[in-house]
C-alpha cells in the first residue's frame, strides 16, 4: 500500500535523494559506488540504497579531517560552541523529521524516537557547546586529540551518533563518523545538518558501510583515536588491531544487568520501572535490566503483576502513537533471539508470551518474553539476548542478591529497588557497574558519564569525564628542542 502520510517528509527526503547516496567527505555528497540496501523492518520494505566504503573512501575522508582539524582546533571553543548551538537548534527544528526517519529505518516507536531519542540527542549538543564554550578555563594544558574514527551500532543510530560527535566536536577533533549498516539515514541527514550549521568542510566526514569500512578507519594511519560502541566480540578485535598502535581508544560494550528487586520494595513502581528497562527499544538496548533478580518473599506476586502488565504492551506499527513495542531492527537479530529462547525451552525453562500478542505478517518481530526457572549458569542468564526477553530468578538475602548480580562477565548498569534507603545505598556500590540507578531505570543525561566495567568496555561519555576522552594532555607534545648554548 501507499507510505503513511506521516512519513510525507521523510519519503520526500529520501526521494530528493534518488533514494542512493554517496558519502559525506568535505561537505560534499561523493558519487554512490557499490551500494547496499537500507530497509524498514517493520514491513521489510527497501527505504534506500547506500554506499559500501572502500578503504580508498575512508583514507579520503581521513586526509579530509587532517586538513581541516587544525583550523578548527584553533577557531577556539567559543566559535565551535556557536557552530554546536545550531546543531541543536536545527535538530529541534527538524525533529520530526529526524523521529520519522529514525522509526522507518530502526523499526523503535515513534513514541521513543519522538519522546526519548530526539529530546535526549538535542541535550547533548547543548551540553557539549557549554563544554566547548568554556574548554579553555575547564580543560587547561589540554588540546584536541586530532582526527577521530568513531563506529557505532544500529539500536539508538542517531542518540550514539551525537554522544560521540558532541564530545570530539567540542574538543576540537575532526571526525570520520559510521553508523551501522542496517540503519545509516539520520546520520546522513545530519550530515546536511552540518552544513546548514555552519561545520567547516572536512570537520565531520560520514561513510557508511559494514565492518569492511568500520576496519578501515580502524587501521588507517591518519586516526589518532577510536571511539567504539557495539558488541564486545568487535570491541576486542578493535582492541587487538590497535594495541601499540598509539591510538586513544574507548569502548562501549554488551551488558547483562541486573534489576534487584527486594521485599520491601514499591511493587507497582518496580514493574513499571522493568517495563521500562527491559522493553524499551524491544530490550535492544546495552544496559537493559535483561536479568531480574527478585527477593524469594515476593517474587510470587511480583512475577503474577509482571505478566499482567506484560498481557498490556501493544505491539505493532512502530508509526503509530499508541504502540509500546516496535519491530526488531532486522531478521538476522530475531533469528539470534528465537535461537537463545528456544534453547531455554529445549533445557526446561518456562517461557512466558502474552497469549494476545499478535506478529504482523510481514516484518522483524518478537513479542515481550520472560523466561523463568534458568540455571544462572545457563546461556540466557550469562549472554546478552539484546532483545525483548527477560529472564527472572530469585535470592533471599543482599549478600546473595550481590552475588548473583557480579555474577557476570559484563557490568554496565544495574538497577536496585528497596523503599529501605539504607539498604539500597549498602548494596548500590557493591555492584560492579558503571551506572547503579536506585529505585528507577534508564536515567540518561549529557551531563552524567556513562561507560563499563569488565568486558563491558572502558571509558566514558557524557559529561567531564567524556570530554577527557577526547582531549590529550599538551606536556604529552614533543617539546622544542633546546637552543644550543
Ligand atoms: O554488532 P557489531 P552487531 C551486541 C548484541 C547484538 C550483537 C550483534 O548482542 O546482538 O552485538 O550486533 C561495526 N571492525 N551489540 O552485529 O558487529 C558495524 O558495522 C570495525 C551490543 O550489529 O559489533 C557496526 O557499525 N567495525 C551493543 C558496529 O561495528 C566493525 C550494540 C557494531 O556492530 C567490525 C550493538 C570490525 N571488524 C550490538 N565489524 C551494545 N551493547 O550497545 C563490525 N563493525
Amino acid at each position: 500500500g501507499p507510505a503513511p502520510e506521516s512519513t510525507k517528509e521523510a519519503q520526500a527526503w529520501l526521494d530528493q535523494h534518488g533514494r542512493t547516496f554517496g558519502l559525506f567527505i568535505d561537505n560534499e555528497w561523493t558519487s554512490p559506488g557499490e551500494t547496499f540496501a537500507s530497509t524498514n523492518p517493520a514491513d521489510g520494505r527497501e527505504l534506500a540504497q547506500l554506499t559500501q566504503a572502500t578503504s580508498e573512501d575512508v583514507d579520503r575522508a581521513v586526509q579530509a579531517a587532517r586538513r581541516a582539524q587544525p583550523a578548527w582546533a584553533a577557531m577556539g571553543g567559543p566559535a565551535r560552541a556557536r557552530i554546536m548551538y545550531a546543531i541543536a537548534r536545527l535538530m529541534q527544528k527538524h525533529a520530526r523529521l529526524f523521529a520519522v526517519l529514525e522509526t522507518l529505518d530502526n523499526g523503535k516507536t515513534i513514541r521513543e524516537t519522538r519522546d526519548a531519542d530526539l529530546p535526549l540527542v538535542a541535550r547533548h549538543f547543548y551540553h557539549h557547546a557549554g563544554w566547548a564554550q568554556l574548554l579553555d578555563e575547564e580543560f587547561p594544558g589540554h588540546r584536541a586529540v586530532g582526527v577521530v574514527g568513531q563506529i557505532v551500532p544500529w539500536n539508538f543510530p542517531l542518540l550514539m551518533l551525537a554522544w560521540k560527535i558532541a564530545p570530539a566536536m567540542a574538543a576540537g577533533n575532526a571526525i570520520v563518523f559510521k553508523p551501522a549498516e542496517f540503519t545509516p539515514l539520520t546520520a546522513l541527514l545530519f550530515a546536511e545538518i552540518c552544513v546548514q550549521a555552519g561545520v567547516p568542510a572536512g570537520v565531520v566526514n560520514i561513510v557508511t558501510g559494514d565492518g569492511r569500512t568500520g576496519e578501515a578507519i580502524v587501521k588507517h594511519d591518519g586516526i589518532d583515536k577510536l571511539a567504539f560502541t557495539g558488541s564486545t566480540e568487535v570491541g576486542r578485535l578493535i582492541r587487538e588491531a590497535t594495541a601499540g598502535s598509539g591510538k586513544k581508544l574507548s569502548l562501549e560494550l554488551g551488558g547483562k544487568s541486573p534489576y534487584i528487586v527486594f521485599e520491601d520494595a514499591d511493587i507497582d513502581a518496580a514493574v513499571e520501572g522493568l517495563v521500562d528497562s527491559i522493553w524499551f527499544n524491544q530490550g535492544q538496548v546495552c544496559c537493559a535490566g535483561s536479568r531480574l533478580l527478585v527477593q524469594e518473599s515476593v517474587e510470587e506476586r511480583f512475577l503474577k503483576k509482571l505478566k499482567s502488565r506484560m498481557d498490556n504492551l501493544r505491539l505493532g506499527s512502530p508509526l503509530d502513537k499508541s504502540m509500546d513495542i516496535g519491530a526488531l531492527v532486522d531478521p538476522i537479530q530475531r533469528q539470534r533471539i528465537h535461537g537463545l529462547v528456544e534453547a531455554a525451552r529445549a533445557e526446561g525453562c518456562e517461557i512466558y508470551q502474552p497469549s494476545a500478542c499478535e506478529i504482523p505478517a510481514e516484518g522483524s518481530w518478537f513479542p515481550p518474553t520472560l523466561i523463568t526457572g534458568a540455571s544462572t549458569s545457563a546461556a540466557v542468564a550469562q549472554a546478552e539476548i539484546f532483545g525483548p526477553v527477560l529472564v527472572a530468578m530469585s535470592f533471599r538475602t543482599p549478600a546473595e542478591a550481590v552475588q548473583l548480580a557480579n555474577n557476570t562477565v559484563y557490568g554496565l548498569a544495574a538497577c536496585v529497588w528497596s523503599e529501605n534507603i539504607s539498604l539500597a545505598l549498602d548494596v548500590a556500590p557493591q555492584i560492579k557497574a558503571g551506572v547503579v540507578w536506585i529505585n528507577t531505570a534508564n536515567q540518561f543525561d549529557a551531563a552524567c558519564g556513562f561507560g563499563g566495567y569488565k568486558e563491558s568496555g572502558y571509558g566514558r561519555e557524557g559529561g567531564r569525564e567524556g570530554m577527557f576522552e577526547y582531549l590529550v594532555p599538551v606536556s604529552e607534545d614533543a617539546r622544542p628542542a633546546l637552543p644550543a648554548v
